[in-house]
């Protein structure tokens, strides 16, 4: 994922928002002036609120990638669309099996490189004979998109699409009318012949066509194309999600939705999405808008977005997986997790026990939330009917929350275990239908007769999880030390990881 163009789909209360008719979408942003205080500078950004069909994105926390085209055959990262469709020609493609690798790593849907650069279809696109339908496969009947779309839809997972609009082999690519509308003639196929689509995934590579001129992408016409077709699913690197900006998988330890941008019109609409922090007061003083912008953090379980044979022996480690697992769904941000299907057009036996050993150990792990049912006491409540107390985030329901009143940025909630419990991940989750706040956080246990600090934190969001050294103890107490205009908080949860080998050998 490389250059980089979005924009923002939004919903605001109270605020004044900028509402631009001729995006694709209801598109809210809120504009920040430069006579805002710094109060009302961070009222604007608690106030920036995910989109629903944000919200259920976020939701999923861990996402399939699959990364199949002509490249499997000739061993490449980037094809040059020189190749011949002949060579793509996988002996024993199985989509379930995808599927199941998938679900056993408990992951909730999966995107499909459709096409990648190399502008190879996985699908019979009637614009081009660049396709499955030139290929040896299946005597040129196959669809692979159709194959998987089958399987995902008999075992409840989610189906999303990469289209690449880079394209290497078209010949209108960098005639830019011609190629956009090629483009948008693709996605109307993918977006109507395969059911639901959850995600599509737009890169930003660019590169020069055959004439030597550089392909200017419609993007505005590309994302309306997808909100009239698909309007519930999500565009990465458009609208909704944006790249986290690294492809090691891991998100920002400061990790924050509401971002700051200078324009909204997506053509000058430029976040780096590599900058240290794109949330902080500091971030947002410099801005023109404040709008809702969840990063999506994409990683390949191999060195290759690929299959390489040569790289059998280079898929990551458990404890690498697990690594990015907490440092990515664990930082407020959604985990695509690569996993590409060999020459045979199976998932490598050494990446599917991978990843089972990897759900294994997340759904062990995740099994017993020892926090849950507690006594829970916070320092400050919303309202006095009790709709938003302490009790609420432990009362596992991840519609319910507690709430400070309006105003009030810093907190305590104490929880009485009833008896000793050991420990060694923490879990907090923001209500963030109602916005992202949190901005520092601190965990205490009470420890020989005193409240010891275990660990601490700066944003939260969706979901922040904590691994520490175990701790054993009755008594745990959140510290909520800075927060901007009110605090939520819909989960918290205590769970005890074993050792892998325990999980494993159960
Ligand atoms: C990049 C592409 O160039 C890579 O090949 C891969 O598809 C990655 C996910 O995005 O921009």
């Amino acid at each position: 994922m490389r250059h980089f163009l979005g924009q923002i789909t939004f919903v605001l209360l109270l605020l004044p928002v900028c509402s631009c008719n001729s995006a694709p979408s209801a598109w809210r942003a809120i504009p920040v002036s430069p006579e805002d205080t710094n109060e009302q500078l961070l009222l604007k950004a608690a106030n920036a609120l995910p989109h629903p069909r944000q919200l259920q994105w976020q939701q999923r926390e861990l996402i399939g990638f699959i990364h199949f085209t002509v490249n499997t055959f000739t061993n490449k990262e980037w094809g040059d669309g020189t190749e011949n469709p002949s060579i793509f020609n996988p002996s024993e493609l199985d989509c379930r099996q995808w599927v199941k690798v998938c679900k056993e790593a408990g992951m909730k849907m999966i995107i499909l490189t459709a096409k990648h650069h190399d502008g190879f279809c996985l699908w019979p696109s009637k614009y081009t004979d660049h396709t499955v339908a030139g290929s040896s496969w299946q005597g040129g009947k196959g669809d692979v998109v159709a194959e998987l779309a089958r399987a995902c839809r008999d075992e409840g997972l989610e189906l999303g699409l990469y289209l690449s609009p880079w394209d290497r082999h078209e010949s209108t690519y960098g005639n830019s009318p011609k190629y956009n509308q090629y483009y948008i003639n693709q996605l109307e196929e993918l977006l109507t012949q395969y059911g639901p689509v959850a995600e599509v995934w737009m890169d930003g590579a660019c590169g020069e066509g055959p004439n030597g001129k550089r392909q200017e992408y419609d993007w505005p016409s590309y994302f309306a194309t997808v909100r009239r077709l698909q309007p519930d699913a999500v565009i990465f690197n458009g609208p909704d999600v944006r790249w986290v900006g690294n492809e090691a998988g891991y998100a920002r330890e400061t990790e924050w939705s509401p971002i700051g941008v200078n324009a909204l019109d997506v053509l000058e609409y430029k976040i780096n999405p590599q900058a240290k922090n794109l949330g902080s007061f500091e971030a947002i003083r410099k801005a023109n808008y404040i709008v809702w912008y969840p990063a999506e953090t994409d990683v390949s379980v191999r060195p290759g977005w690929f299959y390489h044979p040569a790289e059998d022996d280079k898929v990551k480690s458990l404890e690498k997986l697990l690594d990015i697992y907490y440092s990515s769904v664990g930082r407020n941000s959604l985990l695509l997790l690569n996993i590409p299907p060999d020459r045979r057009g199976l998932i490598h036996e050494t990446d599917a026990h991978r990843l089972r050993d990897f759900g294994k150990v997340i759904r062990s792990t995740f099994a017993v939330n020892l926090a849950k049912g507690t006594e829970a006491w916070a320092s400050e409540q919303r309202g006095s009917l009790g709709f938003h107390s302490a009790v609420k985030i432990v009362d596992g329901k991840d519609d319910t929350y507690w709430a400070t009143p309006n105003g009030i940025t810093t907190a305590t909630i104490e929880f009485n275990l009833k008896q000793a419990k050991t420990f060694n991940v923490i879990m907090l989750q923001e209500y963030i239908a109602k916005g992202q706040h949190i901005e520092q956080f601190s965990i205490e246990a009470w420890l020989g007769g005193q409240w010891r600090n275990i660990t601490e934190g700066t944003t939260v969001g969706y979901k922040r999880l904590l691994r520490i050294e175990p701790v054993t103890t009755q008594k745990v107490r959140l510290r909520i030390d800075k927060s901007r205009l009110v605090i939520t908080l819909s989960n918290f949860g205590l769970f005890y990881q074993k050792p892998i080998q325990e999980i494993l050998s159960q």
